[in-house]
């Protein structure tokens, strides 16, 4: 069975979907960047072990992102999963979980990268919003695409209520993308793409928006 890593740095409700979601795969210890994320206290409750590595408390993000690779390479993951992670990491941290690391970003992605995603859609007067789960890369949120779902933009929406949309459809592929992950379904191509092995169907990878 594999084992994975969560990072996380507050909520942690897409590592509470993918412990919840009970795959086949074993979750060996949740960490975060912040002491005061309550996502902690979820992951104590499932009974998985945590751990606080405060970026504060280093010098500059190589210091950091070397104490949290130390601390990640203790539990020897077979993937690393960034839930809601704050922090950008080095291209040094990237370089040593190649091809293992995978983030949930909240957009369809390659629009909308880095921060306040979802008001930066309704500025844009987008119709469709959304979220992806990438590999990273050392580039923010331009590695290989591996499962999107959409929603639709409604006319009345608040950051709020654009921002409760997309979530409840991160909580669906998130963890199906570490499913397929786990089970060695995901291979990147030469061209940077994502092929999934034994599709059942070829939007498998897919969640196609619905009217709300
Ligand atoms: N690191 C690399 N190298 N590549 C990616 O694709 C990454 C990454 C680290 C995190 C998640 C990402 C997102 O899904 C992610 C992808 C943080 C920031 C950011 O600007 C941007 C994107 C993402 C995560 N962070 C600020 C920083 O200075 C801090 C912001 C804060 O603490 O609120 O690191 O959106
Ligand atoms: C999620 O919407 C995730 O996509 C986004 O933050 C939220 C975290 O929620 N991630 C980023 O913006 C990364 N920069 P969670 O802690 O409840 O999973």
């Amino acid at each position: 069975m594999k084992k994975i890593v969560i990072l996380i740095s507050g909520r942690g409700s897409n590592m509470q979907a993918i412990l919840e979601a009970r795959l086949p795969l074993s979750v060996a210890a949740v960490i975060s960047n912040d002491a005061t994320a309550s996502g902690l206290i979820t992951a104590q409750k499932h009974g998985v072990a945590t751990r606080v590595v405060d970026h504060r408390a280093h010098a500059d993000r190589a210091a950091f992102d070397t104490a949290l690779a130390a601390a990640i390479d203790e539990y020897a993951p077979d993937l690393l999963v960034l839930a809601g992670f704050m922090r950008i990491l080095t291209a040094g941290f990237v370089e040593h979980y190649r091809d293992r690391i995978l983030n949930i970003h909240p957009s369809l992605l390659p629009s909308f990268t880095g921060l306040h995603t979802h008001r930066r859609a309704l500025e844009a007067g987008v119709k469709v919003h959304g979220c992806s789960v990438h590999f990273v890369t050392p580039e923010l949120d331009h590695g290989p695409i591996v499962a999107q779902a959409a929603v639709p933009v409604l006319d009345d929406d608040s950051e709020d209520t654009l921002a409760a949309r997309v979530l409840a459809q991160e909580h669906r592929i998130y963890p199906q993308a570490v499913a397929w992950f786990c089970a060695e379904r995901l291979r990147i191509t030469e061209n940077g793409s994502v092929e999934l092995a034994e599709a059942g169907r070829p939007t498998d990878a897919l969640v196609v928006p619905v009217s709300a």
